[in-house]
C-alpha cells in the first residue's frame, strides 16, 4: 500500500453500513488517504445475527471495497479470519495508527448511538486529530426531528409527513398542496389478496457467497435461520440494489398501496420492496428511490392510482425519516423504556416457527427462512403476539434485532419498542397495536388453514389471540381505557357479563401458562 511510504496518512473508516458509493469522501483520489473497511466480532456478536443479515453485510462490504479499488481509491480491507485482527474498531484502529504512522482519523456520523459514544471517544484514546463528517443519506439532519416537534407534546408522523413532502417537494403543488387533493390516501390500502389472486414472484438474485459462508462456520460466528449461500437472494453492490429498485417500481408499484397490508400463504413479500437492506446500508439514497418511484408513476398513471405511490413515499421520506430521528432524541433512554411493565421471556418457538398458530408460523418460518417478514407481517402477526403476551421489550428488541437483513438500531427499536410494543408509553403509536383473529383474518388467508378456530373465543382450539386480546385490554385499563380511540373496544369488554369476562380471562391465563406449546 503506498500511505505506508507516505508520511502520516489519513485513515477514513467506512462502517457496513455507509456503503455510500456518492459520498463526497470518494469525489477525488487522494494518495494520503487510506479507506478501512473491516469485519469485526464486536459487530457481528451484539446480538445473534440471521445467517444472511453477516452474509449480506460481509459481501456487500468486501464488494464496495473492491468497487472503491477500481476508482483508484487505496482500501485496507481487513477480514473476518484476518490473524491481525483485533475484532473491534478501536482495536483494528490503534493496530492501523502503529501500522502505517497514520496522521489522523476521518469517520461518518454512525447510525447507531452506541457507535457514536464510542468514537466521540476516538481523539482522546488516539492522541491525534479526530474529524466526523455526515452519512450524506438522510434526508434530515439528527436533530431536525426535535427541533420541528419543539413544544409539542405529542408528535405525529402525519405533520412531520407533510413537512417532509413540502421541504423536498415531492407531490406538491405551487401552492404547497399536496396532489390528489389529499395528503394521505392510506384509507385505499387495505385490500386482502383475493382468493385465486397470487402475488408476483419477487426477483431474487443469484450471488455465490459460500467463501463467506465458509469462513464464518470457521470462526464459529453465532447465527440463526438458513441460507443457500450458492444463490444467495439479497442485492449485495449498488447494481443490484438498482435492478431491485427498478424491479419494484415496473412490477410492484402498482399493486403496492392496494395490497400493503395484506397477508397470504402464497407469497413472503407481497408487493413490497425488499429494499430496507440495500437502503440502510445506503447503497441507494432514499430520495433517488422516491424520486425513481414518481418518475415511474408519471410515465404509467393509467396503471398506477395515486394510494400506490403515496402509500410508498409516505413510508420512505415520512416513517423511515421520523424513526431517526425519535431514535436520537430519544436515545440512550429509549432502550429501556418499559411502559407497559412486561416481563415475560419469549417463547422459544420464535426461533423455530414451531407452533400451530398458522399467522406466527408462516410469519416466523419465512424471517428464518428469508431474512425477512413485511411490516404488517412484523407488527399485526409477531408484534401483535408479543405485545398481548407481556413479553419483555428487550427479548422482543433483540429478537429483530437479529432476525431481520435490515435491522439496525435506529430504525429496529424505534419500530419495536416504539410503533409495536407501546413501550415508549405512546410517543409513536398513537394506540397500542393489538388485535384478535378478527384482523388477521381480515387482511390475511393464514386462518383458514389454521389448527385454532378463529371465531371461537374460549374452550378447545379457540384462537389464542381472541382470549389474550380481552385479557390485555383488561390488564391494562389504567393506560388505555379513557383514550378516544380505545373507547369502542373498552365498551365491548364492558358490555360482557362477568362469567364471559371471566372465561376469556381463565382461557388467556391457560394460554399465557402453555405457553410454549402454542
Ligand atoms: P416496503 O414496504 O417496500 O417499504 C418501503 C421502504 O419504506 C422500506 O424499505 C423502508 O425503508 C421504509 N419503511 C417502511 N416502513 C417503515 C417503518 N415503519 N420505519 C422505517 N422505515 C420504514 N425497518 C427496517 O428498515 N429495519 C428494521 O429493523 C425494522 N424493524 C421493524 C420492527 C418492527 C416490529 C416493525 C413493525 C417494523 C420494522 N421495520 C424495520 C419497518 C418495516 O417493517 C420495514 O422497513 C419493511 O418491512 C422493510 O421491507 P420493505 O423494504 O419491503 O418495505
Ligand atoms: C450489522 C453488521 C455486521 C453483522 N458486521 C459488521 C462488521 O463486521 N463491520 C462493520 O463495519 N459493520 C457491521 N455491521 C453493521 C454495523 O453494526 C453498523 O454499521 C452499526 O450498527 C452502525 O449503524
Amino acid at each position: 500500500m503506498r500511505s505506508a511510504n507516505h508520511i502520516n496518512p489519513k485513515l477514513r473508516l467506512v462502517l457496513g453500513d455507509q456503503l455510500n458509493g456518492s459520498h463526497s469522501w470518494f469525489s477525488t483520489v487522494d494518495e494520503d488517504v487510506i479507506y478501512v473497511l473491516m469485519e469485526v466480532q464486536s459487530e457481528a456478536t451484539y446480538t445473534r445475527h440471521h445467517i444472511q443479515k453477516i452474509l449480506a453485510f460481509f459481501a456487500a462490504m468486501r464488494d464496495f471495497a473492491n468497487e472503491l479499488r477500481l476508482l483508484g481509491h487505496q482500501v485496507h480491507y481487513i477480514q473476518y479470519d484476518d490473524p491481525q485482527n483485533q475484532h473491534s474498531f478501536e482495536g483494528n484502529i490503534r493496530f492501523l495508527i502503529d501500522e502505517f504512522k497514520v496522521g489522523r482519523i476521518e469517520y461518518q456520523y454512525p447510525d447507531e448511538y452506541r457507535l457514536d459514544q464510542d468514537f466521540k471517544r476516538f481523539s482522546q484514546l488516539f492522541g491525534i486529530p479526530v474529524e466526523v463528517v455526515d452519512s450524506e443519506h438522510f434526508l434530515t439532519t439528527r436533530s431536525e426531528w426535535s427541533t420541528f416537534f419543539k413544544g409539542h407534546s405529542s408528535p405525529l408522523m402525519e405533520r412531520f409527513y407533510r413537512h417532509m413532502r413540502v421541504k423536498f417537494r415531492i407531490l406538491i403543488d405551487s401552492q404547497n398542496q399536496p396532489f390528489f387533493g389529499q395528503w394521505n390516501l392510506d384509507k385505499d390500502n387495505r385490500e386482502k389478496i383475493p382468493v385465486n389472486h397470487v402475488p408476483i414472484a419477487p426477483l431474487v438474485f443469484d450471488n455465490d457467497v459460500s467463501d463467506i459462508h465458509d469462513m464464518i462456520v470457521n470462526m464459529e460466528i453465532p447465527s440463526i435461520g438458513s441460507v443457500d449461500p450458492m444463490r444467495f437472494i439479497w442485492p449485495i453492490n449498488r447494481t443490484q440494489a438498482l435492478q431491485l429498485l427498478d424491479f419494484f417500481v415496473q412490477n410492484c408499484l402498482p399493486l403496492f398501496g392496494r395490497f400493503e397490508d395484506a397477508m397470504t400463504v402464497n407469497s413472503w413479500s407481497v408487493y413490497h420492496s425488499r429494499l430496507s437492506f440495500a437502503l440502510n446500508v445506503k447503497l441507494l439514497t432514499p430520495l433517488e428511490v422516491v424520486d425513481c418511484a414518481i418518475q415511474h408513476w408519471e410515465n404509467h398513471q393509467a396503471d398506477i392510482s395515486p394510494n400506490q405511490l403515496e402509500g410508498f413515499v409516505r413510508q420512505i421520506i415520512g416513517w423511515r425519516e421520523y424513526m431517526r430521528g425519535v431514535y436520537w432524541s430519544q436515545m440512550p433512554g429509549y432502550a429501556k423504556l418499559n411502559a407497559l411493565n412486561n416481563h415475560r421471556k419469549l417463547p422459544n418457538w420464535f426461533w423455530t416457527g414451531e407452533t400451530k398458530m398458522n399467522c406466527m408460523k408462516f410469519a416466523i418460518q419465512q424471517s428464518l427462512q428469508f431474512a425477512y417478514a413485511h411490516h404488517i407481517q412484523r407488527l399485526m402477526v409477531t408484534g401483535n403476539f408479543a405485545l398481548l403476551a407481556g413479553i419483555h421489550p428487550d427479548e422482543v428488541d433483540q429478537w429483530y434485532l437479529g432476525i431481520y437483513i435490515d435491522a439496525i438500531e435506529w430504525v429496529e427499536i424505534t419500530n419495536t419498542r416504539g410503533m409495536s410494543q407501546f413501550a415508549d408509553g405512546g410517543l409513536i403509536a398513537t394506540k397500542p397495536y393489538v388485535s384478535s383473529a378478527n384482523y388477521i383474518d381480515k387482511m390475511s388467508d393464514y386462518c383458514s388453514t389454521c389448527f385454532y378456530a378463529k371465531s371461537k373465543k374460549t374452550g378447545e382450539r379457540a384462537c389464542p389471540l381472541n382470549s389474550l386480546y380481552w385479557d390485555f385490554l383488561d390488564r391494562h385499563r389504567n393506560i388505555f381505557e379513557g383514550q378516544f380511540r380505545m373507547k369502542m373496544m373498552y365498551a365491548t369488554l364492558n358490555k360482557m357479563n362477568e362469567t364471559q369476562r371471566n372465561a376469556l380471562f381463565d382461557q388467556a391465563n391457560w394460554y399465557l401458562k402453555h405457553i410454549e406449546t402454542l
